[in-house]
């Protein structure tokens, strides 16, 4: 197979792209830090082919698709995993411009990478998108607002490709994990904030990359006749809060 994986120079976009290579896999592993791709393509070998792509830039999307040497052109799975959150904040205090990088990443991307790829599975009959989206997509929590909201329309998304691509042999899926450790979300959300970054995960056993890899590589690795509409995972640790209630 050829997968195409947004995300790749760090946590499940990495994990995703070692999983798919050890098993003999095609990998394009894109992201904008050049350094993170190199030395990632430089652990996997020559499975792995290293493009940096901006998915909020549409020029930078279509550059490096344009730059695909002639035997990476088929991609069979796309993975739109690029994505982060920015603050905690609620959403009166929240700055504009992390919402809009939110959508743009999260959201736009998604879009604009699956627009860029679809037409040519479709006409092959053939392919797989996984997109990346989250338990914040379906349970409100305070200071999630934007980012469960991009994450929320990932998984419509991803129901109305469905819809759209019954019959074409083309299948999609939503992978949305809960608390997953060991990548640099956290590190992202909280703008280089390392120490408050790793209490969102004191005391926890979080998933981990490892574990969305494995999830990933299941579902691309099904007979062609089974599509996975939606997974939700979470660890073992995290459940559900109460709704809130303020009294008097
Ligand atoms: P990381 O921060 O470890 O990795 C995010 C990846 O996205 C990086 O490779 C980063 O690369 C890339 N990225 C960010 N912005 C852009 C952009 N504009 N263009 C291209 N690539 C971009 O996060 P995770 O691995 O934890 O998260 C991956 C996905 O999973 C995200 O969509 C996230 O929302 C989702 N998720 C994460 C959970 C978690 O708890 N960790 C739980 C549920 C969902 P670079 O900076 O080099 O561009
Ligand atoms: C990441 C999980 O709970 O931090 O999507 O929103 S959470």
């Amino acid at each position: 197979m050829i997968v195409f994986i947004t995300g790749a120079s760090a946590g499940f976009g990495a994990e995703m792209a070692r999983t798919f290579v050890n098993n003999g896999h095609q990998v394009v592993i894109s992201g904008r830090r050049k350094d993170r791709l190199e030395a990632l393509a430089a652990e996997l070998g020559d499975l792995a082919l290293p493009i940096v792509m901006d998915v909020t830039c549409k020029e930078s999307i279509n550059e490096a698709l344009s730059m695909l040497p002639q035997s990476w052109r088929q991609v069979d799975v796309l993975i739109n995993n690029a994505g982060l959150a920015l603050g905690t904040a609620p959403a009166h205090e929240s700055p504009l411009a992390d919402w809009e990088t939110m959508i743009a990443t999260n959201c736009t991307g998604l879009v604009t990478m699956t627009r860029a790829l679809l037409p040519a599975m479709v006409e092959r009959g053939s392919g797989l998108i996984i997109n990346l989206g989250s338990v914040a997509g379906s349970y409100p929590y305070p200071g999630g607002n934007v980012y469960g909201a991009t994450k929320a329309f990932v998984d419509q998304f991803t129901l109305n490709l469905r819809a759209d691509l019954v019959g074409t042999g083309v299948r999609a899926t939503n992978l949305a994990p809960g608390l997953c450790g060991g990548t640099e979300f956290s590190n992202v959300r909280f703008k280089g904030d390392d120490e408050k970054a790793a209490k969102v995960y004191e005391g926890t056993e979080p998933l981990t990359a490892a574990d969305i890899a494995a999830t990933a590589f299941w579902i691309a690795t099904l007979p062609p006749h089974i599509n996975i509409n939606m997974i939700e995972m979470m660890p073992t640790c995290q459940g559900f809060g109460p709704l809130a209630i303020k009294r008097g």
